[in-house]
């Protein structure tokens, strides 16, 4: 099996807790994908109804259109039934670092609306701490001095080895910022060690004043499913 075989069969298992006229969160991410393709074709089948959609990304706005599937916002629904997303680590908590695919600040807002908040991986993101895996924990930064809020960002976590840098895109020496569906930067940060209390740093972080939000979710999701090589594991809260 592939990482794309578990990433699919995770959020095909994920779609079984859809309910016709439910609203549901549309994540966003490559295993997220597999799931509103999954209910773009259960709706085709006029297997699924009523269902209300809430993108969490423009792409997975445009993925959804193409799909056919009802789209709605935050505005129009702020009670959302139930959310499936991926997330980039998981830990035994069921905490979650996400936004390497850039989408965090949108996935944040829709996944904190909801009742229920599905997590769809492959095992290879599971982790015994956040941060752990050695790979980026995105904070989403305003542009207006965002080396200052690097440089703040990088200092409070200097005790865990923290290393901050501006998410870039293109080759080299053309590299251009990222920039978000909301028109940010993103500043990822990198760490050589677990940094501890994951409230009390979230709360440090977002009391910066050019921090906009950060990619870990804590204490969201109320389901994790994990798709591995020996089978689905389904951790509920
Ligand atoms: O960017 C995001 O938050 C995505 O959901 C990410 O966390 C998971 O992306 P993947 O399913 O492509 O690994």
């Amino acid at each position: 099996l592939t990482q794309d075989d578990l990433k699919k069969i995770a959020a095909y298992k994920a779609v079984e807790y859809v309910e016709s006229g439910m609203v549901l969160g549309l994540g966003t991410g490559s295993t997220a994908k597999h799931a509103v393709d999954r209910i773009g074709e259960l709706l085709r089948q006029g297997k699924l109804k009523d269902i209300v959609g809430i993108p969490t990304s423009t792409k997975t706005h445009e993925q959804a259109l193409s799909l056919g599937i009802p789209l709605s916002d935050l505005d129009a629904h702020p009670a959302i039934d139930l959310a499936i997303d991926g997330a980039d680590e998981v830990d035994p908590f069921l905490n979650l670092v996400k936004g390497r695919g850039g989408s965090l600040l949108r996935e944040k807002m829709v996944e904190g609306a909801c009742k229920k908040f599905i997590v769809i991986v492959d095992e290879s993101k599971l982790v015994n701490y956040l941060g752990g895996s050695g790979l980026a924990m995105p904070v989403e930064v305003i542009k207006f001095c965002w080396r200052f809020t690097a440089a703040r960002l990088q200092k409070l976590f200097e005790e865990a080895g923290c290393v901050a840098r501006l998410r870039t895109f293109g080759e080299k020496e053309k590299e251009e910022p990222y920039v978000t569906d909301n028109g940010n930067f993103i500043v990822d940060l990198y760490f050589e060690r677990s940094i501890g209390d994951l409230k009390a740093a979230s709360d440090a972080i977002l009391q910066l004043a050019g921090v906009v939000e950060h990619g870990m979710f804590l204490d969201m999701a109320t389901t994790v499913i994990v798709a591995g090589e020996l089978g689905l594991t389904v951790k509920n809260k």
